[in-house]
This record gives structure tokens, C-alpha cells and sequence, in this order.
């Protein structure tokens, strides 16, 4: 579970969170093609409870009714299709699978339709009964290990995963899932599980679609753990089950590009700061939680809310070889307007979501953040590409927050994050003699660029040149010109 089943050469995931199904399948096509994105981590689409109170919250989909891939992002067939078309433009889909619970309360029919009633812990559409649920308490003491794993999360009606029953309904589904061709899977809520039971249910599950993969293909798996050292559950309980999200690395970053912290000390993040083995680790400068407060979120979170600051984090953590990069693509939720953490996605009067548009210069509209578009952003996914497997080489820091570094000789990186202090120096770059285009910048367009030039000499040495007065100052990026 650990391969990432990416299309060689590709290596950088983007969570479009809320997006709807036929609004991702053209935008693999679009742009995460082009551009040289691995995949797409997509929200839950099984059938899921509809809140009202408050107004159809993101949340709800993950309170599962059914694994009917009904859901608020679309239908079924839209899915499959979504799953082709972007196959067809060498980007994998990754499904956000909320295997430990059902729903929290209510009666009724769900997004597809399916009838339950969570007092009685029915659920027609699966069908799951009382007999495959957990005792009913409530978990209230993450010290507990027996509580976390056996009892309800805020509520939520907690699966027995010990019941051979209900490891096949759930593994049915995700078969299901793999037939049509999806590349693996975000596990939600694996600190409440048993790495056993999660071991059992991961073990009837089918190779991968062999339209798009080679005979045998095991899904790869990031399984979702908010482990910052301390607790009694630790990530690395669930390292043979796959990657495992690593929680302590956005709060680090955030905490440096906020200034808590130098910039010089980022060099060694990864093991050597006590974070899971750079293989096991899924990493990640906010996620849909932790931007607006939830799981583990706090105020060192960096988001799109500080986007200076966001797309120097984004841009590092892109350049720097430790563990697998996933990129957030936000929805607005906007709190000075009195708008929630709970805000769903834009959404039409009758509560269908807003079909994502775009401005002329490729930006979105209505209410979709689209990190992922923003140019620093989408050009570090390229670098990543092209630095794949290389070393941090040629590291160079004042000692405070002006730092840079080659991943061998195919990329180099210039940040600096000084509110007073322009950067002006001869750097080494561990590239070849010759003129390079500053990816952030701009770009390489019919042999110029778009953005500032760099020319490294015999020594590869550069001038490099980044203001802190520009705004935001642009982090400095080069990369081999593209034939
Ligand atoms: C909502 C309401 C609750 C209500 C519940 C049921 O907010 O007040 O009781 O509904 O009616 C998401 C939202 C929740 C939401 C839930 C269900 O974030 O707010 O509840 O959906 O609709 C723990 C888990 C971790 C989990 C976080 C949120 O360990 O797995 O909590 N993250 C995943 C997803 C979430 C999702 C769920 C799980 C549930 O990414 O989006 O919840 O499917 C410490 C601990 C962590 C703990 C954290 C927060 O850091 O170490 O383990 O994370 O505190 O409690
Ligand atoms: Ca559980």
C-alpha cells in the first residue's frame, strides 16, 4: 500500500475538497494533466446524512448512510466517468474512505435515497444493524486506547470492524471503487480502528483496474492519524498499513514561515525532528480539517487566508525531498462575513454545489480558492517532478529566515522570508552553466521567460536577487529549461 501508483514521473496530490464530480473530471483534463499532478484526493462519495441544522455543513459526508456512490458531489455514473477521463489524462483518483462509523443522529433517506435511523443503528442501504455496532459509549478520554478505538467519535455510531460481516461490506465497497478505477485511498479516522482490523479489511481487497494499472497493483493507501507525539496511539502503529499522515510537520512549518521560528532550522525537518521515516510519511501544509480549526488545527495552521506566507510554506515543502506532498484546494468560508467553520461548499439557491468557473487568467471564481491554480503553487509541482529522488544539495542560510537549496542538479530554490532584508548574493546551485527561468516568477514561453532570469555561470554560481519589500516577495525558483 505503500506505492503511490502515480503515472511515472509524477508525484504531487491535490485535494479538491467539495469539488464536484464532473467539475474534477474536467479539470484533470484542463489542467492537472498539463501541469503534472499525480492525482486528485476526493471527498467522500458515498451516500451521506443531509444536515439542516446548521445548513448542509461540509461535514456531512463524513456521517455515512450507505456505500451507494450517491453523494453531494454527484452521482455514480458522473463518478465512473470522472475516474476514466481522468485516467485517460494520467491523473489518479484517490477516495476518502470513512470506514469507522456511520452517522451521528437523524432518520430519514440520505443522498441516494437509503433509508436509516441512527437510534436503531439501521442503515437499509448497506444493510447494517445494531449487531454491527460497538458498545454505546461515548469517547471522552483520548488516554483510553479501548475508548478510542470502541466508542463513538463526536457521536458518530462506531462500526464493530471485529465482525467478519462488516469487514466485507466495507471491503465491498472499496472493491467497488477499484473496478472503476480508482488509483487508492485517504483512510478517515485510523486512530479509531485497530491496525488489525484495518490489516483484515485491506487484505480482501482487490488489485487495482488492469485498464490502467499493471497486473497486481496493490491501491496506495495514506491512512489518516493526527499523532503529535505524547498521545498513546502513535502513526507509526499504522506505517505497514501504508502511508500515514504526518501531523507534527504543518505545525512546524506554519510555525516557521510565521516566524516563530528561523527558516535555517527547516534544513533537517523530517526524522531527525521525530516525524515518521520520509517512505511512511504523508505531508501536507494545511488540510480541510485543520485550516478552519478542526482535527488538531490551531493557530500556527497556515492557510490561503495568509497567502503570502501559504505559498512560501507550499513552495518549501514542495522543495524539500520529505515524505509525499499533498496540495489543498480550499472552498471560502469567510468569518468577518459571520460565516462558519462548519460553511459547506458555494452552492445554487437550491443546494446543489457551484460548478467551479475561472477568470482569463486561469484563477477561480465564486467562492473556490483553488490553491492548486495559483502560479507559485502549480509551478513547485513541476519542480518536485523534475527533482524526484534527488538530494538537498548546495543548502545556504544567513542564519536567520533567507535559506536555499538544489535537489541535485535539477532544481534550485531561493526563499526569503525577512521582514526587513532583501536578498542580493552569489549562490551555488549545483546547476549546469546556462540561463534558467524562475518557475514562480513567470515562465518559459517560446524560448523567453514570462519571469526573472537567472544565469549560472561555469561555477554554478548565480546572482540571485529576491526583495522583502515586493508583495508578497516572490520565493525564487529555477528549473531546467523545458526542451
Ligand atoms: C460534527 C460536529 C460535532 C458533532 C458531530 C456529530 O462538529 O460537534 O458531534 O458532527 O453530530 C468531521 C468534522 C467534525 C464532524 C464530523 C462528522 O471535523 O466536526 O462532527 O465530520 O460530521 C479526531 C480524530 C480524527 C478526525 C478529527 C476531526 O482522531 O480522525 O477528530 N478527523 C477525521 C476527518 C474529519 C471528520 C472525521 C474524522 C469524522 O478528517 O473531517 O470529522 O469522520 C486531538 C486528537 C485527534 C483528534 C483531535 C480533534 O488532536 O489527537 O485524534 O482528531 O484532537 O478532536
Ligand atoms: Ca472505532
Amino acid at each position: 500500500y505503500h506505492d503511490d501508483t502515480c503515472v511515472s514521473g509524477r508525484t504531487v496530490i491535490v485535494h479538491l475538497f467539495d469539488w464536484k464530480w464532473t467539475d474534477i473530471a474536467a479539470e484533470c483534463e484542463r489542467f492537472l494533466g498539463p501541469k503534472g499532478f499525480c492525482g486528485v484526493q476526493v471527498s467522500p462519495p458515498n451516500e451521506h446524512l443531509v444536515i439542516t441544522s446548521p445548513h448542509r455543513p461540509w461535514y456531512e459526508r463524513y456521517q455515512p448512510v450507505s456505500y451507494k456512490l450517491e453523494s453531494r458531489s454527484g452521482t455514480r455514473g458522473q463518478f465512473a466517468d470522472m475516474v476514466k477521463r481522468c485516467n485517460a489524462a494520467q491523473v489518479r483518483i484517490y477516495v476518502d474512505a470513512v470506514i469507522n462509523h456511520m452517522s451521528a443522529s437523524g432518520h430519514g433517506v440520505g443522498t441516494g435515497g437509503s433509508a436509516y435511523n441512527t437510534m436503531n443503528m439501521s442503515y437499509a442501504g448497506v444493510p447494517y444493524s445494531a449487531l454491527d455496532f460497538n458498545y454505546n459509549c461515548e469517547i471522552n478520554n483520548y488516554n483510553d486506547i479501548n475508548q478510542v478505538r470502541n466508542c463513538k467519535l463526536v457521536g458518530l455510531q462506531d462500526l464493530a470492524l471485529s465482525k467478519r460481516y462488516v469487514r466485507e461490506k466495507i471491503a465491498d465497497y472499496l472493491n467497488d471503487l477499484i473496478s472503476l478505477g480508482v488509483a487508492g485511498f485517504r483512510v478517515d479516522a485510523c486512530k479509531h480502528m485497530w491496525p488489525g482490523d484495518i490489516e483484515a479489511i485491506y487484505s480482501l481487497l482487490q488489485p487495482l483496474n488492469i485498464t490502467w494499472f499493471g497486473p497486481g497493483t496493490k491501491p496506495f493507501v495514506f491512512n489518516e492519524v493526527i499523532d503529535k507525539g505524547g498521545g498513546v496511539i502513535s502513526a507509526s502503529e499504522y506505517t505497514h498499513l501504508g502511508r500515514v499522515t504526518e501531523f507534527r510537520f504543518c505545525d512546524e512549518v506554519g510555525k516557521a514561515f510565521r516566524r516563530q521560528f528561523m527558516l535555517k532550522n527547516l534544513r533537517t525537518i523530517g526524522e531527525a525532528w521525530a516525524m515518521l521515516p520520509s517512505d511512511k510519511a504523508l505531508v501536507f501544509v494545511d488540510n480541510h480539517d485543520n485550516q478552519r480549526g478542526h482535527g488538531g488545527g490551531g493557530s500556527t495552521i497556515l492557510t490561503f487566508h495568509n497567502p503570502r506566507e501559504y505559498k512560501m510554506a507550499v513552495a518549501f515543502m514542495l522543495a524539500h525531498p520529505y515524505g509525499f506532498t499533498r496540495i489543498m484546494s480550499s472552498h471560502v468560508w469567510n468569518i468577518s462575513h459571520g460565516q462558519q467553520d462548519w460553511m459547506g461548499p458555494p452552492s445554487y439557491d437550491n443546494d446543489t454545489t457551484k460548478t467551479v468557473t475561472l477568470d482569463n487568467e486561469g484563477q477561480c471564481l465564486d467562492g473556490w480558492v483553488c490553491e492548486h491554480r495559483w502560479p507559485a503553487i502549480a509551478s513547485m509541482v513541476k519542480f518536485r517532478n523534475v527533482a524526484d529522488g534527488q538530494p538537498l544539495e548546495n543548502w545556504f542560510d544567513n542564519g536567520f529566515d533567507q535559506i536555499a537549496f538544489s535537489r541535485g542538479r535539477n532544481a534550485f530554490i531561493a526563499i526569503n522570508n525577512e521582514v526587513v532584508g532583501d536578498l542580493h548574493r552569489e549562490l551555488p546551485t549545483g546547476m549546469a552553466t546556462g540561463s534558467y527561468c524562475d518557475v514562480i516568477s513567470g515562465e518559459l514561453v517560446n524560448g523567453e521567460c514570462t519571469g526573472q532570469a537567472v544565469h549560472v555561470d561555469q561555477d554554478g554560481v548565480a546572482l540571485i536577487t529576491i526583495s522583502s519589500l515586493s508583495n508578497p516577495p516572490i520565493p525564487m525558483t529555477e528549473e531546467k529549461p523545458k526542451k
